[in-house]
C-alpha cells in the first residue's frame, strides 16, 4: 500500500469510528508512543486484544504442557534432593501457567475457553515441549537451554505494553533464573563425572540445542506477527535478535560446562561482534508446530486425560465457591 492509499484508509476508518472511540484510539496511540502501560480498563484496538490473547494464552499453554517432560523424571530423579528440586520446578511451571491464564482472562476471554482451544488442538504451545526427555541429563539440558532461552525471550516481555502480562513476566523471570541454575548444576556435575556421565550430558545438549534455538520463533522474514507486535510494544526485539543474543550468551557457558554446542558453523565474527551460527532445520520446526513432532500426540493425550481426571476438583472448587458466596450473603443480610 502506498502512502496516499494508507492516508485514505486511515481517514475512512477515522470516519467510521464514533467520536468517543476516536478519542479512545488517540489515547491508546498516546500510551503506546509514550511507552506507557495499557490496562484492562483501557480501550484497545481489537487487533491488539487478539494478538495478546493469542500470545499470552499460548505462553500459558506452553507452561502447562512443559510440565510433562520434566514430571516424567520426578520418580526417577537420582536422589531425594534432586526429586524435591524437580518437583518444586514443575510446580513453578504450573504457577506460571496460572499467572498467565489470569493475565489472558483480563483481555476478555475466560480461562475455560482458552483451555478448550488447547484441548481441541486449535491453540499452539511451544515447539520445544514436543521433544522427549530421555535421560536424566535431559532434565539438565531443559533447565540450562530451555529455561535459558525462555529467560532470554521473556526478560524483554517484562516491559510489554500490556500491564497484566508485563507484571506476570517479572515474577516468572525471577523463577526461571533459578530453573536455569538448576539445569546448569545438573549438567556441570555430569560433565565433571564419569566419561559415561559426560557423554550423557553432551548427548542431551546435542539433542536440545537446535530445538531451543527454534523456541524464539521463525526467522524474521517468516514471522507474520513480529512487526505489529513490536509496533505495539508487546515484543521489544525480533525473533532473530533474541536468538542471536541467546547464542552469544550460551557459547561461554558451554565452555564453562566443558561441553560443546552441536554447530560446526559456530564462529566468532569480529566484524559483527556476535557469533555466526549455522542454519536451523525450519522444515522440522514447521512439522512440529503443525502437530507432527516426536511427542505431540502423547502430550495432548496426557493433557486431555489430566483435564478429565481433574473434573471433580473443578466441581468441588465451584461448589465451595458457591457455598462461600451464599454464606457471605447470609452474613451481610444478617
Ligand atoms: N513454538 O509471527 P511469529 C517456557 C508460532 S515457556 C510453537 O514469530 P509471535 C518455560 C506463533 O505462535 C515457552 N509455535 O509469532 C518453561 C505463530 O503462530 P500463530 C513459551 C511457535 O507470536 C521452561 C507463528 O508461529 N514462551 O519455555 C513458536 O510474534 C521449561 C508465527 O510466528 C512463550 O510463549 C514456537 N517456538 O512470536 C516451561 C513466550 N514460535 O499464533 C517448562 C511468549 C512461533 O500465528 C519447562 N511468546 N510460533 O498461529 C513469544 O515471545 C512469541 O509468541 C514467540 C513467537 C517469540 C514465541
Amino acid at each position: 500500500m502506498n502512502a496516499p492509499q494508507a492516508d485514505h484508509l486511515k481517514a475512512v476508518s477515522d470516519a467510521a469510528l464514533g467520536e468517543d472511540e476516536q478519542a479512545a484510539q488517540n489515547y491508546f496511540d498516546q500510551l503506546i508512543s509514550e511507552d506507557s502501560r495499557v490496562e484492562p480498563r483501557d480501550w484497545m484496538p481489537e487487533g491488539y486484544r487478539k494478538t495478546l490473547t493469542r500470545q499470552v494464552s499460548q505462553h500459558a499453554h506452553s507452561e502447562i504442557i512443559g510440565m510433562q517432560p520434566e514430571a516424567n523424571w520426578i520418580t526417577r530423579a537420582p536422589s531425594l534432593k534432586r526429586k524435591a528440586i524437580l518437583m518444586a520446578k514443575v510446580q513453578d511451571e504450573a504457577g506460571h501457567g496460572l499467572y498467565l491464564y489470569s493475565a489472558a482472562e483480563t483481555l476478555g476471554t475466560p480461562r475455560d475457553v482458552l483451555n478448550q482451544q488447547l484441548l481441541d488442538g486449535k491453540a499452539k504451545y511451544s515447539s520445544i515441549f514436543n521433544y522427549p526427555a530421555r535421560t536424566w541429563a535431559d532434565i539438565g539440558a531443559i533447565g540450562w537451554l530451555v529455561d535459558g532461552a525462555a529467560i532470554c525471550n521473556q526478560v524483554p516481555l517484562c516491559r510489554a505494553s500490556y500491564g497484566p502480562y508485563g507484571r506476570a513476566m517479572v515474577r516468572i523471570c525471577k523463577e526461571e533464573s533459578f530453573h536455569q541454575r538448576q539445569g546448569w548444576e545438573i549438567l556441570y556435575e555430569l560433565s565433571h563425572g564419569t566419561p559415561e556421565q559426560k557423554q550423557m550430558a553432551q548427548d542431551a545438549v546435542n539433542r536440545f540445542y537446535g530445538p531451543a534455538l527454534q523456541m524464539f520463533g521463525p526467522p524474521d522474514e517468516d514471522s507474520p506477527n513480529s512487526k505489529q507486535s513490536m509496533a505495539w510494544n508487546i515484543k521489544r526485539f525480533s525473533n532473530d535478535e533474541l536468538r542471536q543474543r541467546f547464542v552469544d550468551m550460551m557459547v561461554p557457558q558451554a565452555e564453562a560446562l566443558g561441553l560443546t554446542l552441536p554447530d560446526p558453523d559456530l564462529k566468532w565474527n569480529e566484524e559483527r561482534g556476535h557469533y555466526d551460527y549455522g542454519k536451523l532445520d525450519w522444515n522440522e520446526f514447521k512439522s512440529v508446530i503443525s502437530g507432527h513432532g516426536p511427542c505431540n500426540v502423547q502430550r495432548m493425550q496426557r493433557r486431555r486425560a489430566a483435564h478429565s481426571e481433574g473434573a471433580w476438583v473443578r466441581e468441588a472448587a465451584a461448589e465451595y465457591a458457591r457455598k462461600m458466596e451464599a454464606h457471605n450473603a447470609e452474613l451481610i443480610g444478617a
